[in-house]
């Protein structure tokens, strides 16, 4: 059964689906979607999706948890784990709209929900740098997680949108990640 992998090379979502993927060894095509195309193949009009004979799941959140019990392993098992997980998605939600939203020309200086927005992301960056405190110095295994904050900060990076540089336990908990195999393997590349 080919399992259908809908992204982009450069989504942060799309990343962490391919690192399960990966990770549990299963056989999968990437097809590159762009926007245009996921607002005419997904009701959520956002990649990632995936096919997988008849079922299509809309949200990478699904995705993971199928992806990894169909592999036997557990998904968010650890409740800390599946709040650093929710904390660090909604700091990767609001940095990507508001990422979008500067394409269209609006920005966080017009509008007080905008500013709002710009807020969260800078005070969630503060609590996560907190939390890497917390994390073992080395790991050759990474929880989902874990996996979701290094590609919330590796995305942020890439596009530009923070800096590591006043959080220093991030920037050391990304350049560990950054020497795994399958994180390493899947870095944004253009786009
Ligand atoms: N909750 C979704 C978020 C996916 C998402 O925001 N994807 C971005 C790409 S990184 C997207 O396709 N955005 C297009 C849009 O919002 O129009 C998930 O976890 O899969």
């Amino acid at each position: 059964m080919a399992t259908q992998l809908y992204g982009t090379y450069t989504s942060p979502y799309v990343r962490h689906c391919r690192i399960a993927l990966v990770e549990t060894g299963q056989d999968f095509e990437l097809i590159q979607t762009d926007y245009a195309q996921s607002a005419r193949l997904a009701p959520a009009k956002r990649v990632p999706f995936l096919k997988v004979g008849n079922r299509v799941l809309n949200d990478s959140l699904s995705i993971l948890k199928f992806v990894r019990e169909s592999a036997g392993q557990d998904f968010l098992p650890n409740i800390d784990d599946c709040d650093l997980f929710a904390l660090t998605n909604t700091a990767l939600d609001t940095a990507i709209n508001l990422f979008l939203l500067e394409k269209d020309g609006l920005t966080p200086e017009q509008s007080g929900y905008l500013g709002r927005q710009s807020e969260r992301v800078r005070d969630t960056l503060d609590a996560l740098d907190s939390f890497a405190a917390t994390l073992p110095a080395q790991s050759s295994h990474y929880t989902d997680g874990e996996l979701r904050l290094g590609c919330f900060l590796d995305w942020g990076l890439f596009r530009k949108r923070i800096s590591l540089t006043d959080h220093p336990r991030l920037e050391s908990f990304l350049q560990r990640m950054r020497t795994y195999p399958a994180f390493a393997d899947t870095a944004p590349t253009t786009g």
